[in-house]
């Protein structure tokens, strides 16, 4: 893998007060190997709650983020906002984003740049519907997400990508780890040519899609597999660490 292994938790809508105390209690007595980045990402309202309870070792990520300065903007977030509260990072470009609320390419670029403007950390989320894998699109589809984040962000520093096949989001369908491999050289190999080697090298892959404790070993031990962000798995605390600590 490149760089230091990254696990983050996508919490997605999910919780009350009374079950994210009980995952917080659970996540702050797990035990986690030291050389793995953590991220939990609440919903927003329960963020506040979880920075003030959860282990500083674990970092939080907002699920979105606004496009631009906060301001006029009902219903909306901003990134402004989200430092404020401690936020270190937000997931942008999430299947459910993209296919249920209908966020294009380039509106999830310009929340990346922005974002990343600002200081906080981007987990970028690209991956493919089943209908493009099955019309062999899949690396094309890819490559056109990702050109929309490096055509709007500053730099690749502070960005993590995590590649989710939409087919294996939520379905219980993982991604063999071959087939989760082959995505991951096709990203990083479009970084060198279309970024820099540097970039290439430096930035993380995760992959996200029915991870859980019982297949997380095998997808860690792929050469260009750097972590994962895990949805359901995630709610439950000692689930959760086991799948921290599958860096092999
Ligand atoms: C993919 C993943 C987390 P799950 O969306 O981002 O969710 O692990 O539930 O498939």
């Amino acid at each position: 893998g490149t760089g230091q292994f990254f696990v983050g938790g996508n919490w997605k809508c999910n919780g009350t007060k009374e079950s994210i105390t009980k995952l917080i209690s659970d996540l702050n007595s797990a035990k986690m190997e030291s050389d793995v980045d953590v991220v939990v990402a609440p919903p927003f309202i329960y963020i506040d709650q979880v920075k003030s309870s959860l282990t500083d070792r674990i970092e939080i990520s907002a699920q979105n983020s606004w496009v631009s300065k906060g301001g006029a903007f009902t219903g909306e977030i901003s990134v402004e906002q989200l430092k404020d509260i401690g936020c270190k990072w937000v997931i942008l470009g999430h299947s459910e984003r993209r296919h249920v609320i209908g966020e294009d390419n380039q509106f999830i670029g310009k929340k990346a740049g922005y974002a990343l403007s600002q200081g906080v950390g981007v987990i970028a989320c690209i991956g493919e519907l089943l209908e493009e894998r099955e019309a062999g699109k899949t690396f094309d589809v890819c490559y056109q997400q990702l050109k929309a984040y490096a055509d709007a962000v500053p730099s690749w520093d502070n960005i993590v990508i995590a590649y989710e096949p939409v087919w294996a989001i939520g379905t219980g369908v993982v991604a063999t780890p071959a087939q989760a491999q082959e995505v991951h050289v096709a990203v990083r190999d479009w970084l060198k040519n279309n970024v820099s080697a540097e970039v290439a090298s430096k930035t993380r892959i995760i992959y996200g899609g029915s991870v859980n404790g019982g297949n997380c070993a095998e997808l860690a031990k792929q050469k260009d597999i750097d972590g994962f962000l895990v949805g359901g798995a995630s709610l439950k605390g000692p689930e959760f660490a086991t799948i921290v600590n599958s860096v092999t």
